[in-house]
């Protein structure tokens, strides 16, 4: 879930410790880089569509009990972006300013009350525009809702949105496009599996609704792929 990008980057770009600028985006992106793929989009609208293949990412949490409540969600999607070759750690409680960008590759998880506005939809972002489009960790904010009994939302959607967040913050956007060639890109239009199954990354969720819940689709494993091979397209390793 979460608000479309461009709406996030929007807000974001009002605040002041955006130092990087949109222009040296635009000039780090050649034809050498790729932004999309079948059933993936990279973040390239905030300025991020690369990611160290060497610097380990941490995901940090404004709270022992956030921490406790989230990082279970993690565990097996981790294994996955382990396997796709970034190095990413769970770690541990640290302060967090909604209108900052944190430590260096952290990836601070917090949790208010609809932080979109939205009924039911979480935030997840990177930092934004940074020097090549390399990813130096982001914010993403989950909505309290889903605790408290006043939004529904299964077990699955949960699960789902619970990584969903993470890539966003890691410079994954929502592949959704226009499939059925009616002008609209619509929610939840999007590549699916032979079994159905659509990118975790789909707007407003996606992913398994099976016990693979929680997991990337293939789709997402190759978005995550596409972010190191732009570091290295770039030459970084
Ligand atoms: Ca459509
Ligand atoms: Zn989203």
């Amino acid at each position: 879930m979460g608000r479309t990008l461009g709406v996030i980057a929007a807000t974001i770009a009002a605040v002041t410790f955006l130092t990087g600028s949109q222009a040296t985006a635009q000039q780090a992106t050649s034809s050498t880089l790729t932004m999309q793929g079948y059933g993936w989009k990279l973040t390239d609208i905030v300025g991020v569509y690369a990611i160290s293949p060497s610097e380990t990412y941490t995901i940090t949490f404004e709270t022992a009990a956030m921490k406790a409540r989230y990082a279970p969600y993690y565990t097996e999607a981790l294994k996955q972006i382990r396997d796709a070759g970034i190095h990413i750690e769970i770690g541990g409680v640290e302060p967090v300013d909604i209108n900052q960008c944190g430590p260096k590759n952290h990836i601070q998880v917090t949790e208010r009350y609809r932080p979109v506005g939205t009924p039911g939809w979480s935030k997840g972002v990177p930092c934004p525009w940074q020097p090549q489009g390399l990813g130096r960790g982001g914010l993403v904010i989950y909505n309290s809702e889903y605790w408290d009994g006043s939004w529904y939302i299964s077990k699955a959607n949960l699960h789902n949105t619970i990584v969903h967040e993470v890539l966003h913050a890691m410079g994954l956007n929502h592949p959704n496009v226009d499939l059925d060639g009616d002008g609209t890109v619509e929610p939840y239009e999007c590549v699916a599996t032979s079994y159905g199954n659509k990118p975790i990354m789909c707007s407003p969720s996606g992913g398994y609704h099976t016990s693979n819940m929680g997991k990337l689709v293939h789709f997402d494993v190759s978005g995550l792929k596409a972010l190191l091979a732009n570091a290295r397209a770039q030459g970084i390793s």
